[in-house]
């Protein structure tokens, strides 16, 4: 409230602190903002940059020691904390032909998005599958997890994990498997079967809150935008934007971090738009621009490409060009917010 509380104020101050009090009119708008002020800043890392630092890791440490060998993408405005949003993680996650991070498994969720290279695996409670680029891949909450890379080029994926938010909550349990890889228990390919085909089976009774399909493969979700771009009427604010959802309860495909999918048409300039859910994308196909307006009116503009990860924190207004098609993967807390009654939105004119 005050810079400088008047002397019997600040004796107070003095006083109740002992008795660890302390007064809420001199932190009350900080406490209850208008509207929120996020911490994070807006930010772009462009693989170009990023990936020769991503490779070096590859010749400093094993997967198998580092455990999960990953530099970790902390936004400029949150140093220190591992957090790309307030809420949410994310980092880059290197494993080369030949090896294996160890299987375990943990209370916070994750999420694979596939940046560079084919053919390394996950697997995720008995089952494995192949990562191509664009595959949006899932560890649910306490599954046990492996990966490995069979391949013969270094892969390089997106982790995207609700760490900041089970940390909150002071959830988190760990542990690791008795071996290294875990056993399989089904063949490749079968919770697609079983759960992606538009089909569930009968009397299906969800065993979790994350959805049966743990890779959502590029292929598929490419051939759905393609379609519906080529059917024209993309959203002014968003594009051609598809959420991943989850068949057992048509909900969010994972319960504490909400995915999608959004397709830029050739010569696409979005209208402004705003969330409360910072949202982290990454650029799959195409070129394009992002313009953040923070609060202060200060414009931030991203020029983004292929395999580029850029973040837009909470509350700030944001808008989409794309020079030509484009592919965006997001992901952000908005389930979370959904779930809690928080989650906003506003749209500017389009
Ligand atoms: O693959 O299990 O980037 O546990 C951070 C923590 C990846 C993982 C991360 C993890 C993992």
């Amino acid at each position: 409230m005050h810079e400088n509380p008047p002397a019997d104020r600040q004796a107070y101050y003095a006083r109740i602190d002992q008795a660890h009090m302390t007064p809420l009119w001199e932190v009350l708008h900080a406490l209850v903002p208008r509207e929120p002020k996020s911490a994070a800043l807006p930010h772009l890392w462009r693989y170009a940059d990023i990936r020769p630092a991503i490779l070096e890791s590859g010749s400093l440490i094993g997967a198998k020691e580092a455990v999960r060998r990953v530099l970790i993408l902390e936004n400029p405005g949150l140093r220190g904390q591992s957090k790309i949003t307030n809420s949410l993680y994310a980092g880059l996650q290197l494993i080369l032909p030949g090896e294996v991070a160890p299987a375990h498994r943990h209370t916070q969720s994750a999420l694979r998005f596939v940046i560079e290279g084919s053919g390394a695996f996950t697997a995720v409670d008995g089952e494995r599958t192949t990562m191509r680029p664009g595959d949006f891949v899932i560890t649910p909450s306490w599954t046990w997890h492996d990966h490995g890379n069979d391949s013969t080029e270094p892969m390089v994926w997106m982790d995207g994990l609700d760490i900041p938010l089970v940390s909150f909550f002071e959830a988190g349990f760990a542990e690791n498997y008795e071996s290294d890889v875990q056993p399989l228990a089904r063949p490749e390919g079968d919770a697609l079967a079983r759960y992606g085909a538009g089909l569930l089976p009968l009397g299906h009774a969800p065993q979790s809150r994350t959805s049966p399909i743990f890779n959502y493969p590029y292929a598929r979700t490419r051939e759905a935008l393609e379609k519906l771009a080529r059917a024209g009427d993309p959203d002014p604010w968003h594009g051609i934007a598809m959420r991943y959802v989850n068949p057992a309860d048509g909900g969010w495909a994972m319960p504490t971090i909400g995915t999608w999918m959004q397709f830029l048409p050739k010569g696409f300039a979005g209208a402004p738009y705003r969330a409360t859910d910072g949202t982290v994308f990454s650029c799959v196909e195409g070129h394009g621009k992002t313009h953040v307006f923070a609060p202060g009116g200060k414009l931030t503009t991203f020029e983004w490409g292929p395999r580029d990860t850029f973040v837009v924190p909470s509350w700030q207004w944001r808008r989409h060009e794309a020079a030509e098609d484009a592919v965006l993967f997001a992901y952000s807390d908005r389930p979370v917010q959904e779930k809690l009654g928080l989650w906003r939105e506003a749209r500017g004119n389009a």
